[in-house]
């Protein structure tokens, strides 16, 4: 895929702490069943990207097309264990606002 600007770059772990598998997004992806990761996601990690943009968040939506509730996380975050929200192996698409 080509971008014309990169922000934020997120990487979604299969499991808590950062493991297993990974998937890494850079723009908005409204259904994560094209990438075999919906209902999958348990832990994540945010930075910014090459093109870096104040106040760059990414929404970690619970259905597909962004539906459902979200958890906001910015450059720098990383959330090791997703249980401790109501999101574990519920998320199904990106949004970078
Ligand atoms: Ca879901």
């Amino acid at each position: 895929m080509k971008y014309d600007k990169i922000p934020g770059v997120v990487e979604l772990y299969e499991h808590i702490n950062f493991e297993g598998q990974v998937i890494v997004m850079v723009a908005n992806h409204p259904d994560l069943r094209a990438y075999g990761f919906n209902d999958k996601v348990s832990s994540v990690k945010v930075f910014k990207g090459p093109t870096p943009q104040a106040g760059m968040k990414v929404r970690l939506h619970r259905d597909i097309n962004y539906q459902a509730g979200y958890i906001e996380v910015k450059p720098g975050d990383e959330i090791a264990d997703l249980r401790n929200s109501s999101l574990n192996d519920t998320i199904s698409s990106i949004e970078f606002i």
